[in-house]
């Protein structure tokens, strides 16, 4: 048994206003409490450091800027990485990372997994982004991902870290299947990702109203279909007058939740993650070199939109 116990540290909403400072120090809080309950990793939500920008519409550039990290490890964030190593824990950050490529600014919603020696063993950009390119009439607030950020660029990579297979994913990115199964075909054992989901994404009140069913519907499905653990952690509650959903949550292999947050503030939830329980499940119902048929599965790949049937 590979006993990997895990935290995830749900924060609260987070300011404009607040400072880099700030919002580190309330990390460092959960990161220490999570090692306090024994914990060697702690996943942190998607865009940890500010305030779910891509809700307004931003012109100036300058202020569009402030909100991402042109380095990692930067001052702001150099006590993380500190504290990890100090604490022997490790950690998954979700961040707005902007890059200078043959001096055009790149921009990427982005995660790393940092191991308990502060060393990013990992990195992650975003695939799927939800929302639009430019703003919607009629909407209380914008959800213009794709506007601020370009589709991530590294796939979806797996590697050996915290004594298993670790993989990560951010937001969205849990609504498809093709991101669980992508790090299943590399035998994934732990699924790590943050999000900020605003309830009336969609501004229909029936479906609006299944935000948080369909939270956990994603997450739990795509633990069981590819025998993996799945972390999420949620950043949540009112954001600049955006509501958020919480349900930060722990999905063992079985797709059962082992553990799952109760507020919409700042709330550390941990499991022991025993990361050989997939095993059976990957030798029997989901030994995908046994059952799986990909000579039939060529328009997952071929197509992008649906075409009915003529
Ligand atoms: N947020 C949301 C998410 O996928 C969303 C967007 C909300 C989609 C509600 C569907 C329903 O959880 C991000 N940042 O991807």
């Amino acid at each position: 048994m590979r006993k990997l116990v895990t935290a995830a540290a749900q924060m609260g909403p987070i300011a404009k206003s607040e400072t880099r400072v700030h919002t580190v120090a309330r990390l460092l809080e959960m990161m220490r409490e999570a090692k306090g309950r024994g914990c060697e990793l702690v996943v942190f939500p998607e865009l940890a450091l500010t305030t779910f920008f891509p809700r307004w519409m931003i012109e100036d550039e300058a202020e569009l800027d402030s909100y991402y990290e042109t380095d990692m490890p930067g001052p702001a964030t150099q006590p993380l990485f500190d504290a990890a190593k100090d604490l022997g824990i490790g950690f998954y950050l979700g961040y707005g990372e902007l890059v200078v490529v043959d001096g055009v600014k790149r921009r990427f919603n982005t995660s790393i997994l940092v191991d308990q020696g502060g060393n990013i063993v990992s990195t992650y950009r975003k695939v799927h982004l939800p929302g639009h390119a430019e703003p919607q009439p009629g909407r209380d607030f914008q959800h213009l991902e794709k506007l601020y950020f370009e589709p991530g660029d590294l796939g979806f990579p797996v590697v050996k870290a915290f004594g298993g297979h670790m993989g990560m994913a951010i937001c969205n990115d849990r609504r498809w299947p093709e991101t669980y199964r992508v790090m299943g075909l590399q035998d994934v054992e732990m699924v790590m990702l943050g999000y900020n989901t605003p309830f009336g994404h969609v501004g229909e009140q029936a479906m609006d109203s299944l935000t948080l069913f369909h939270n956990l519907l994603s997450m739990q499905a795509g633990a069981y279909q590819n025998a993996t653990w799945v972390v999420g952690t949620a950043k949540c509650g009112n954001e600049e007058g955006s509501a958020m959903g919480g349900q930060s949550v722990i999905v063992a292999p079985s797709g059962e939740i082992a553990a799952q947050a109760v507020t919409v503030e700042d709330e550390v939830i941990t499991a022991a993650c025993d990361l050989d329980m997939g095993k059976t499940y990957k030798q029997t119902v989901f030994d995908f070199a046994a059952h799986r048929r990909p000579e039939h599965y060529g328009l997952i790949v071929e197509r992008t939109g649906a075409i009915p049937p003529a």
